[in-house]
């Protein structure tokens, strides 16, 4: 008998505005932390599949920047993952964050225009004041009376079986589309360079964070360990030497919490060594973007 007989394979890319937990849900559902999260928008800047295989499935997730108005060259760049992600959906996951007071309904016409069926997803339910969840599910469903509304928690992995079941319900029979042992289509050096954008966000205010890319120069795996070289890159001299701090304390504590997630994700031993440098005005210069990646 063929065994991939009704083998089901899809592609389910998470929407929704910044900082309602799209990251943090794509890590729930993958069982590790695949995705960088952040408590500050716009965090993710590319889109990332996810792709979780068993026998009789293959769910490619994809992560998504927050959809906004883009305001320079970069957040154009980001909007297109996310038009992307809308065109070649076969599921649409559209997220809310419980607290957030304005959702942008443009967001949700986007996708619901997109033709994959949507999932509408309420998340932080676990931040519940009173009965904020019932209310803000009967808004939704007033609003537009076909939406599927799921009220889940990323983070406690509240409703995310349901969830998860529902949509392999929606998958497509076909084929794998990627190989069974592959979890995502971006590189190691891609993975750590996002571990160490992750921790700027994480130590540094304001815009600091939003000047920053990060390039792995070197990956060298060894028997024992992994050696690796990043650039990290600030738009102006004077935010060289905030990242630097007083004694080099600051980048001391982002390499010191880099090389530990690095070390968890690949189950191996990393040294790590960073260098910073001024590249003006990156986000705005369409050819430093291609540069980093942003095509
Ligand atoms: N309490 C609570 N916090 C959550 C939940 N899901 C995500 N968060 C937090 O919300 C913040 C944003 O989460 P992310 O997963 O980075 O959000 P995102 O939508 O990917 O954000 P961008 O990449 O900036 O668009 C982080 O501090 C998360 O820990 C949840 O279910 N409950
Ligand atoms: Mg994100």
């Amino acid at each position: 008998m063929d065994k991939r007989k009704n083998f089901k394979a899809g592609f389910v890319n998470i929407i929704g505005r910044p900082n309602v937990g799209k990251s943090t849900l794509l890590n729930t559902f993958m069982g590790e932390k695949l995705a960088i999260t952040s408590s500050k928008a716009q965090t993710t800047r590319h889109r990332m599949f996810g792709i979780l295989t068993e026998p009789e499935f293959q769910i490619v997730f994809s992560d998504t920047p927050g959809a906004i108005d883009p305001a320079y060259k970069l957040q154009e760049r980001m909007m297109g993952f996310v038009r992307n992600a809308l065109e070649d959906a076969d599921v649409i996951l559209f997220i809310v964050a419980l607290e957030d007071k304005n959702d942008h309904p443009e967001v949700l016409e986007m996708a619901l225009k997109a033709g994959a069926p949507v999932l509408f997803l309420i998340n932080k339910t676990d931040l519940e004041k009173g009965s904020q969840t019932l209310d803000k599910t009967n808004y939704w469903q007033e609003l537009y009376p076909e939406l599927e509304i799921f009220t889940i928690s990323a983070l406690d992995k509240r409703n995310t079986d349901k969830l998860f079941n529902r949509i392999l319900a929606l998958l497509p029979e076909h084929p794998a589309y990627f190989p069974k042992d592959e979890m995502t289509d971006k590189s190691e050096r891609f993975i750590c360079s996002e571990i160490i954008r992750e921790k700027i966000f994480l130590n540094y205010k304001q815009e600091i964070p939003y000047s920053t890319e990060v390039s792995v120069t070197s990956f060298k795996e060894e028997e024992k360990i992994i050696r690796i070289e990043a650039e990290i890159y600030v738009e102006r001299d004077s935010q060289k030497g905030i990242i630097i701090g007083k004694k080099a304390e600051a980048i001391k504590q982002v390499g010191t919490q880099a090389r530990g997630d690095m070390e968890v994700f690949f189950g191996k031993k990393v040294h790590l060594e960073t260098f910073v440098k001024v590249e003006k005005d990156w986000r705005k210069d369409e050819r430093k973007l291609k540069k980093f990646g942003y095509h």
